[in-house]
């Protein structure tokens, strides 16, 4: 956890901004009471009626339902399916005997299904979770069958097909069979045990309150539920700055309720774990991994969790990493440390999620060779190959953390003999706190196609082929999302925000899905069919993440916001002349971090060699990554033809101009979807067009006055009395607006 800021004035826009927005939308709330509630709590699974027209082709559907098991996820798929047909299509699937499957929709193992119907067979081979939709005669009777080769795959297959009928997706004679693309497809939720949740936006946590976990755990369940529908099928339930007081005995008889609620949906549950567990709360005077009584530690730890939750994942170990303690305390690597875990999680199936995100907060600023974005591969590929086959190497996209825009880590490329997952950022820190519209799918698929060329000549290799263990054969790997749902009624905050989760569980099922794909899949299922809200709602989110960049955070600078506190609102300066290392290396003559071999910090020779010859080159490295790899002058000129200096104002221009568009967007759909939604996503939308402007100021105010280049459009350097307000906003966010700016400049006003 980061230090709180120095800047108090910065500190002060934050509380004043979060006010604003929280008695806007306690405005909105209130003026929408009479009108039809939809508070977005069911997201992508609301099981809408069909009208009678679209309704019409499921009429041939089988009216019964056969359970071919007694399993509990089994269970769950037949209650999710009854209820989504009843939902749907007003019809009630009578549930009927195995003995006779007629007219049937038939649920069921693939083992199952065999003692009923021997010859009916997959037209490729099932893998865990994966399923198959088969329209079949099953003793002459004409039926659906929903088969996997384990009970969740069977859940999974019946979500599939429910969002098929919200979509209005024709089923006659359907032979479908999806396999998900690697095994881990996890969420981490940041959640303490007092009830907050670190960088968390959709209020307090659904698991823990005051010490505890909650008695009351109906939204523990209802989220399993909704990571089930997406193909998630793991949870860690609390932040990885882990409190040891997760280990204690009783804690774990409480979290053991937990599992109890996820396990109905196939959801396995794991702890985020403090590796000096066995001294802070074991009573041991140590906690070196190497010590054969701290081995012996986790070995009984890790039994008792196990007698209390027998389907117990494992466990997530941030050390060595912004305070945190961690191997390095003995001269131990972090293979000591997350094999000793490994090796008691061994016998029962569980694994480790040890993060790459292990650097020096205190690194000196001063020297031009340090860079924080190297940590992760110094740290961790020299110990390739040394970890046990149930340690996953949990890795970030990018080699900093979340920015609006970084490259991808090269530690995909760097660990050959060792598993790993990519982690995804689903709560919104750096990217607007879900305030701003800011739909990452496009983002991440960005990374996710990276091609690594892993090996020069010899086809690409993906960063998603990379962590699904496809290209060095690893035995496990995948995809971990920081969700960070909250008690918020919409989970996240905001209605629109939750296209990002329900998008990382879809990616993390199938990463070769168009960003486009899901987001109309998506919008069907959240808001319905309307071609103009399917279209409205496409393109602002398919436009989001530009928009949120091209005012926050330029060329590849990172997300030029206040790094010490709030992570939100702008705050350059605060960058620079400190440890964190989030350094843009902005002076009076240029800007950005010379990573290169040649005269900088050396990190770009981290990338294979195809790639390092990309980024080295000024003549190759792309315009969007400019200022993450190379330090080049205002009037350096990009491949658009622009100065940078140029596109950094010009861009904010744009940016914001763009995010006032997102308004007039939105009130096109008055009256095209319920009026509670309507107003909450308006009144977000409008207030971050305000805060688009002050961002534009702020920055081009900033930049101006350290490089002294006027904008040649002459919109930059004017006194606050001259600026002018971004037109057609309502009068609060108008006001909300002047003041914010009016504080900001005289901030700025400082550091003349
Ligand atoms: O992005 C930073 C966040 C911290 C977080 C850390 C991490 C949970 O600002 O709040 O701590 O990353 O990923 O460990």
């Amino acid at each position: 956890m980061k230090s709180t800021s120095p800047f108090r004035a910065v500190r002060r826009f934050a509380v004043f901004g979060a006010a604003f927005i929280g008695a806007t939308l306690i405005c909105a709330a209130l003026v929408s009471q009479s009108a039809a509630a939809e508070d977005g709590a069911e997201v992508w699974l609301r099981y809408s009626a069909l009208s009678p027209q679209a309704a019409k082709p499921y009429q041939r559907l089988p009216s019964h339902s056969v359970l071919l098991g007694d399993a509990a996820v089994l269970h769950t798929a037949q209650q999710e399916l009854l209820r989504g047909v009843a939902q749907m299509l007003g019809r009630t699937l009578r549930p009927s005997a195995a003995s006779s499957p007629q007219d049937a929709i038939i649920l069921g193992t693939l083992a199952q299904l065999h003692v009923l119907a021997p010859a009916v067979n997959p037209p490729q081979e099932l893998r865990s979770d994966g399923y198959w939709l088969k329209a079949a005669k099953i003793h002459g009777s004409k039926c659906l069958v929903i088969t996997a080769a384990n009970e969740r795959g069977v859940l999974y297959g019946v979500f599939a097909l429910l969002s098929k009928i919200a979509r209005e997706e024709g089923l006659s004679n359907i032979d479908e069979v999806q396999q998900p693309y690697a095994p881990i497809r996890w969420v981490n939720q940041w959640d303490n045990l007092d009830g907050r949740i670190e960088r968390g936006y959709g209020g307090p946590s659904i698991f823990f309150a005051d010490g505890n976990v909650r008695s009351d755990l109906t939204r523990a369940g209802e989220y399993a539920r909704l990571l089930a529908s997406i193909g998630i099928n793991g949870c860690t339930i609390n932040n990885v700055n882990a409190a040891p007081g997760v280990l204690e005995e009783s804690f774990i008889a409480q979290v053991s309720r937990i599992a109890d609620v996820f396990r109905p949906w196939g959801v396995q549950l794991s702890m985020s774990v403090d590796l000096s567990s066995p001294k802070v709360m074991g009573g041991l005077d140590t906690f070196d991994p190497l010590d054969p009584p701290v081995a012996e530690w986790w070995r009984k730890k890790v039994d008792e969790i196990y007698r209390r939750i027998p389907d117990f994942g494992g466990f997530v170990v941030k050390a060595d990493s912004e305070g945190r303690l961690g191997p390095s305390t003995y001269g131990r690597t972090p293979a000591d440390a997350a094999n000793v875990i490994a090796r008691a999680l061994k016998p029962h199936g569980g694994v480790v999620f040890y993060r790459a995100f292990v650097y020096n907060h205190h690194l000196d600023w001063r020297d031009p060779k340090n860079d924080r974005a190297k940590a992760a591969y110094d740290n961790f590929h020299p110990v390739d190959g040394a970890f046990d086959d149930n340690v996953i190497i949990q890795i970030k996209n990018g080699p900093i953390d979340f920015q609006v825009r970084e490259p991808v880590s090269p530690l995909f490329a760097g660990l050959r003999r060792t598993n790993e997952a990519v982690e995804l950022q689903i709560t919104q820190e750096y990217t607007g706190q879900q305030r701003h519209l800011c739909f990452l799918v496009p983002t991440w698929k960005e990374a996710l196609d990276f091609d690594m060329r892993v090996y020069f000549d010899a086809g690409p290799t993906p960063v998603k082929a990379l962590v699904a263990g496809r290209v060095f054969h690893r035995p496990v790997g995948g995809f971990v999302g920081v969700a960070n749902v909250g008690m918020d009624a919409n989970w996240l905050g905001s209605p629109l925000a939750m296209a990002n989760l329900y998008g990382f569980g879809r990616l993390a099922w199938n990463p070769d899905l168009s960003a486009e794909k899901i987001i109309d899949e998506w919008t069907s299922l959240t808001f319905g069919r309307d071609p103009l809200v399917l279209k409205t709602i496409a393109s602002m989110q398919l436009n989001s993440w530009h928009v949120y960049e091209s005012y926050t955070g330029p060329l590849g600078a990172g997300t030029l916001t206040n790094i010490l506190g709030n992570h939100y609102d702008p705050g350059p300066e605060s960058s620079e002349e400190n440890g964190w290392g989030q350094w843009h290396r902005a002076d009076h003559a240029g800007i950005g971090m010379d990573r290169t071999v040649a005269t900088g910090t050396g990190y770009i020779g981290q990338y294979p060699s195809a790639v390092e010859k990309l980024y080295e080159s000024l003549a190759s490295c792309p315009d969007n990554l400019l200022l993450f790899f190379h330090h080049v002058p205002y009037t350096y000129v990009l491949h658009s033809g622009k100065t940078v200096i140029q596109h950094i104002y010009d861009s904010h221009y744009d940016g914001a101009d763009r995010a006032r568009d997102f308004v007039s967007q939105w009130k096109t759909l008055e009256g095209h979807v319920d009026a509670e939604r309507y107003r909450d996503i308006l009144a977000r939308l409008e207030y971050q067009a305000g805060q688009a402007v002050v961002w534009r100021d702020a920055i081009c105010n900033w930049i101006y006055r350290l490089s002294g280049i006027a904008d040649d459009q002459g919109r930059v350097g004017k006194p606050v009395s001259e600026a002018v307000p971004p037109a057609g906003l309502n009068a609060d966010v108008h006001n909300y607006f002047t003041s914010l700016l009016t504080l900001r400049l005289a901030h700025l006003d400082q550091f003349r």
